[in-house]
């Protein structure tokens, strides 16, 4: 191909999403809307068990009932989104899948569906009341791990299907910057399919071969710490296509350009690089691992905020420069010029607000003595409540607000944007009362992962009752929002045709015509960089656990 194309006009090749990967994004679309509505409603349930007021019926249990929740909301939602938006975004920047690439995102599809069915087949029959991190010694049906290998498998099919499709561009138009989001969903994939290699080891060869007998005991600290390898980059893999959005999509609704484009690149390789060498900041409180090994991933969990700096800086010159664009003076008047009555504009910034105290929590939470005090409280729930539970979420829903029309060849009415406002406003009112409520009954020592108890009518158990019940009220306007949202969602897919759908929104950079630097779009420095900083952080530890001599665990079944 040409070296003397005009980046301007690569940069608009694609109009929209291609027709025949319109129907994969809607399949993996239609899972998220499904997945929703169970999630949430056994969320809505737990704060009301949480808070005295209501006893489960049938002899479902509360973990039972946890384990749902958090599975079908942090890991099924999610991953369904992911791959759904992702391909999506391929598709119209870079440019429809071929057959096979389009043919390996539906087997990854298929498995996760067949991988979720199981899982979910073992929770609802109790095999499986592990939470969704799967915790040893707690044992779940050797089914249950099986079918928690198939997703991942599923997505890595999902994933080589996307990457195949960035290649191909790169080579068609070699020597030339690769669309923004088309770089930005291969950086989340690459890192997606690093982190998994340790869960998947941990599932294949320690939980199954133990579950299904052929081992008697787990070693429980190596299990955590593969887990948590994957399980911190878990975050930012929900976090990531949000970013996309935030950078690349909201710019485009605001009618301007984004801020530019050779940071964002920078900002997804800075998550690349240290998403994955951080996990042990969720065992700072565990034995078996030692200090200095703890507090070089500490350092590292520092190196990590610095790209979430950027991106909000990015986002505050885009609202100012177009606010001043429009007229405004003053220091912060810019804010009024922002479109509140977009609902494409509003969910994504009401997830940005909830993100200013959510990044400050994870800061709180990395620092090796405050964790201390919050650690398996349940500040750390409010926290990701603010994290994945808003910003991220509620950016997923301002992307299923045009990718849904878009696809099927809709648009979004006046009456739909204003569901989309409720939708907004109502989970905010509901998702900010609830985890408010969490973090402050955190502070006074209320643990996670555990049913309403008086404990024997302890004192400080008494000041916690208020916040459940808060949380309950919080718990039932999430819900009213979930019902909003399923009906909104049915409605932009099934609504009256047009014959020019809604857009897909991809903005252009103030600097797009700048070329990108060169080591950010080079892929094998960009991978030997990565697993450097992983063996660093983890050799040493995981040797450890292997050569320490730890006593292996039998599984236990405590529901
Ligand atoms: Fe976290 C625990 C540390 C971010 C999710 N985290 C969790 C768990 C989850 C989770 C699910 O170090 C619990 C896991 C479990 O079950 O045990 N977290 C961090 C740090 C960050 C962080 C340092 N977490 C996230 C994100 C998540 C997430 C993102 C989901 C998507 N987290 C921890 C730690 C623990 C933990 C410990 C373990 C706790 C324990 O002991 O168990 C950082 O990445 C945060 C950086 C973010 C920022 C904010 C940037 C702000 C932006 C918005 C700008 C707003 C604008 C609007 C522009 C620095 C980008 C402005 C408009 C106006 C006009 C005002």
């Amino acid at each position: 191909m040409s070296k003397n194309i005009h980046p301007d006009h690569l940069f608009s090749l694609n109009n929209r999403v291609d027709a025949k990967d319109g129907k994969l994004v809607l399949a993996n679309m239609i899972w998220v809307i499904f997945a929703l509505f169970i999630g949430g409603s056994a969320g809505m349930l737990q704060t009301f068990i949480r808070a005295g007021m209501f006893e489960l019926p049938f002899g479902i249990g509360y973990y039972q009932l946890l384990t749902l929740h958090g599975v079908i909301l942090a890991l099924v939602l999610t991953f369904f989104f992911i791959m759904g938006f992702q391909i999506a975004s391929l598709s119209r920047s870079a440019g429809a899948f071929n057959d096979k690439e389009r043919l390996l995102g539906w087997i990854g599809f298929w498995m996760m569906s067949a991988g979720t069915l199981v899982a979910a087949a073992m929770i609802a029959t109790n095999e499986a009341s592990v939470l969704y991190t799967f915790y040893a010694p707690l044992q779940a049906h050797a089914f249950y791990y099986i079918a928690l290998a198939v997703i991942i498998i599923g997505t890595w099919f999902s994933v080589a299907g996307q990457l195949m499709r960035y290649f191909r561009w790169r080579k068609e138009y070699k020597g030339h910057k690769t669309p923004l989001l088309s770089f930005m969903a291969s950086v989340n994939n690459v890192m997606w399919l690093v982190c998994t290699i340790g869960v998947s080891m941990s599932v294949i060869f320690q939980y199954i071969p133990w579950s299904l007998g052929i081992v008697e005991t787990i070693n429980v600290s190596l299990s955590r710490t593969l887990f948590w390898m994957f399980g911190h980059a878990l975050v930012y893999f929900w976090l990531l296509p949000a970013y996309m959005s935030w950078y690349v999509v909201v710019p485009k609704v605001l009618g301007t350009k984004g801020f530019s484009d050779n940071l964002a690149r920078m900002s997804f390789v800075l998550f690349l690089f240290f998403s994955i060498p951080v996990g042990i900041h969720h065992q700072l409180t565990e034995p078996g691992i030692d200090a200095f090994w703890k507090g070089l991933q500490v350092v590292l969990t520092f190196a990590v905020i610095v790209p979430s700096l950027m991106t909000a800086f990015s986002l505050f010159a885009v609202f100012e420069t177009h606010g001043r664009k429009l007229g405004a003076t003053g220091i912060l008047d810019w804010f009024k010029k922002l479109p509140w009555k977009d609902a494409r504009f509003v969910l994504p910034f009401l997830g940005m607000l909830f993100f200013i105290p959510g990044g400050i929590g994870g800061i709180i939470n990395a620092s090796g003595q405050m964790n201390q005090l919050v650690h398996n409280t349940i500040w750390v729930v409010g926290h990701f409540h603010i994290t994945v539970g808003a910003p991220v979420i509620l950016t997923y829903f301002g992307v299923m607000m045009f990718l849904l029309p878009h696809i099927t060849g809709r648009k979004i009415t006046k009456q739909l944007n204003n569901m989309g406002l409720y939708l907004g406003y109502t989970w905010t009112f509901g998702m900010g009362l609830m985890s408010a409520a969490m973090h402050f009954a955190g502070l006074r020592g209320a643990p996670r992962r555990s049913t309403f108890s008086e404990y024997g009518g302890a004192d400080i158990a008494q000041e916690w009752i208020t916040y459940q019940i808060l949380q309950a009220v919080g718990g039932t306007f999430l819900f009213v929002a979930i019902v909003i949202a399923v009906i909104l969602f049915i409605q932009l897919m099934t609504g009256p045709k047009t014959t020019e759908a809604e857009e897909f929104p991809v903005a252009s950079m103030m600097d797009q015509s700048v070329p990108t630097t060169k080591w950010v779009e080079n892929w094998r420095v960009l991978i030997i960089i990565t697993v450097f900083l992983l063996l660093i952080a983890y050799t040493m530890p995981i040797t450890q656990m292997f050569t320490e001599n730890i006593p292996g665990a039998k599984g236990f079944k405590l529901w």
